[in-house]
């Protein structure tokens, strides 16, 4: 098995990219048994975040139950526990560990006897380039939609400083992202192309049966349906039908989270 070095990744997303941390916890945290999940929240409760969803997702595969605990972007207190200024942050028993991937290898390799998310070493691997292609291409093509769209739906308490946040890493105004939109759009159809060829032939894109490479591309468009109304794929779209079926998965998960409206 390799592991994958996640500083050749080009991440306009994510916040500086931060080492893994795994922390083995000696206070209260580890009393609790259930695993935790800690996720950014939105207002109305939205859950929002790509990366949380990616882990959610990989919870209901493994069938193993969670309790999310909500997060504002400034109220990174909450994490400072796990030595990580992301999420998402898994606590299960005595460990508490950041970084999306590492959670997801964690939970496969703690979790031998449930589903698995890679299907093999060859599964990971392949499922290792969807990460970085979701990470470098995917997620930076979408964020230049839907950002401002974002914007308006965090909680007010964040406004500050995720604009001050964003406008720095994209160095462009949030009102001068909301004019760009039909371009982004334009340009965010052209990024899908791969994505939209594979779905044309195949029903899941990790093969016969959704995995972890799913939940990966998944995570990202659960964000923009939860966070913006603008139609990134339509009806008729090999990727909105792919859509739809990750959407009814696990009773219908994905669906249960509300759509931007
Ligand atoms: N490489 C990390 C990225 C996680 C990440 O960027 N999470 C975002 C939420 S989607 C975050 O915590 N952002 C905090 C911030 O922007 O301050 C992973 O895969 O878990």
């Amino acid at each position: 098995m390799i592991s994958i070095d996640r500083t050749d990744d080009v991440i306009l997303t994510e916040p500086e990219p931060t080492a893994m941390t795994t922390v083995t916890l000696k206070n209260r945290e580890r009393r609790q048994m259930t695993i935790k999940v800690y996720e950014l929240c939105g207002a109305e409760d939205r859950r929002f975040s790509p990366f949380c969803w990616r882990i959610r997702l990989a919870l209901a595969h493994k069938g193993l139950d969670a309790e999310f605990e909500p997060m504002c972007f400034t109220q990174k207190d909450k994490i400072a526990f796990a030595d990580s200024k992301t999420v998402p942050v898994l606590v299960d028993g005595e460990t508490a560990m950041n970084e999306s991937w590492d959670i997801a290898d964690y939970l496969e390799n703690t979790y031998p006897e449930a589903p698995s998310l890679f299907c093999g070493d060859a599964g990971r691997a392949v499922t290792g380039f969807i990460n970085a292609w979701t990470n470098s291409t995917l997620n930076p093509a979408l964020i230049m939609c839907v950002l401002p769209d974002i914007y308006d739906r965090i909680d007010p308490m964040d406004h500050a400083y995720f604009r001050e946040s964003r406008e720095k890493r994209f160095g462009m105004t949030i009102e001068a992202m909301r004019e760009t939109q039909s371009d982004a759009l334009a340009r965010c159809d052209g990024a899908l192309t791969p994505l939209r060829t594979i779905l044309k032939s195949e029903e899941w894109i990790a093969g016969d049966a959704p995995a972890f490479a799913d939940y990966l591309i998944f995570s990202a468009f659960q964000w923009c349906r939860i966070m913006s109304p603008a139609e990134i794929v339509k009806a008729g779209d090999p990727i909105y039908d792919w859509r739809e079926r990750m959407l009814d998965l696990f009773n219908g998960l994905g669906r249960s989270f509300e759509a931007a409206s």
